[in-house]
């Protein structure tokens, strides 16, 4: 049988090394994006109904496009909902995204080894003009802590929509991986995220990501990156970011509540594990 070639080639394997992030194109098939869209306008629907039991909105208009309905209906009442989905979107078209083929495919070559699943993912929908989802520079070890400093838990940034600097795309600075593990701080800002003192990020050479749908953005944990204000005036910026495991690693501060899970999602050795196993982990 003939297999498709390696998504990296031997050039973007040293870009990793050097630079600690990547842009994957053509990552993720066009159903899964689609089944992930509706998984996000799912819960944007059940919260419309909330909003509108409580009266606060009066019409829940459905026929509006995924790209707009919730910054138009729920508007500022979004943000007591959060800045990130995790259980509401812990379903099977979640799944599927970390099992995408290209994609774990060129984890497997970053990480040289079997391809371990994270719990750690996110929906992320940023309004036009929403200072609470502008995330501040920060390295995903911050979150993990010191356990994560020899890990390589590489994250996949995935926009459900076509995004650049004016929607909240992502920006990183290139190399920062080598610094280890730096001080984080809760930022002041409404997001309360963590953030790194700005010293490290002013003057460092970043890189703005524009991105279209079906795209990875893959980084390190300890790059240093962010996403920007959405300055745009009709569209929210959707995205998931997921994350996966060199196996063996520690994958850091916050993991399954069942420590044993180990969620394969390549190996030459181990099975697969089912859906239906990984599901269990969310009840
Ligand atoms: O989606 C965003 O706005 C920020 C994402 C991020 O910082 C992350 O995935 O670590």
């Amino acid at each position: 049988m003939r297999t498709s070639p390696d998504p990296l080639t031997q050039t973007d394997l040293q870009k990793w090394g050097d630079e600690g992030w990547l842009l994957l194109r053509d990552a993720v098939p066009a159903d899964v994006i689609q089944r992930l869209r509706d998984l996000c306008a799912g819960v944007v629907d059940t919260i419309i109904d909330g909003l509108a039991d409580a009266g606060v909105v009066e019409d829940k208009r459905s026929a509006l496009p995924f790209e707009t309905r919730l910054a138009v209906v729920a508007g500022r009442h979004a943000n007591r909902y959060g800045r990130s989905w995790r259980n509401e979107i812990a379903a099977p078209a979640v799944y599927d995204l970390h099992h995408a083929e290209r994609l774990a495919r060129a984890i497997g070559q970053i990480c040289a080894s079997d391809v371990i699943g994270h719990p750690v993912f996110n929906a992320r929908p940023k309004l036009p003009g929403q200072q609470l989802t502008v995330v501040p520079w920060h390295q995903d070890s911050g979150y993990f802590g010191q356990e994560s400093a020899d890990s390589l838990i590489p994250t996949a940034w995935i926009p459900l929509v076509p995004v650049d600097a004016s929607n909240g795309c992502i920006q990183v600075v290139p190399g920062s991986h080598r610094m280890g593990i730096v001080d984080h701080r809760t930022e002041e800002r409404e997001g309360r995220f963590l953030e790194v003192d700005p010293v490290l990020s002013d003057g460092a050479e970043v890189v703005t990501c524009p991105m279209d749908v079906g795209d990875a953005l893959l980084f390190h944990n300890l790059t240093l990156h962010r996403s920007t204000a959405h300055t745009g005036s009709e569209t929210i910026r959707w995205a998931i970011d997921i994350r996966y495991l060199r196996d063996g690693d520690h994958p850091g501060a916050i993991y399954w509540p069942d420590p044993d899970f180990k969620w394969v999602i390549r190996s030459d050795d181990e099975h697969v594990t089912p859906l239906a196993d990984w599901l269990e982990q969310w009840q």
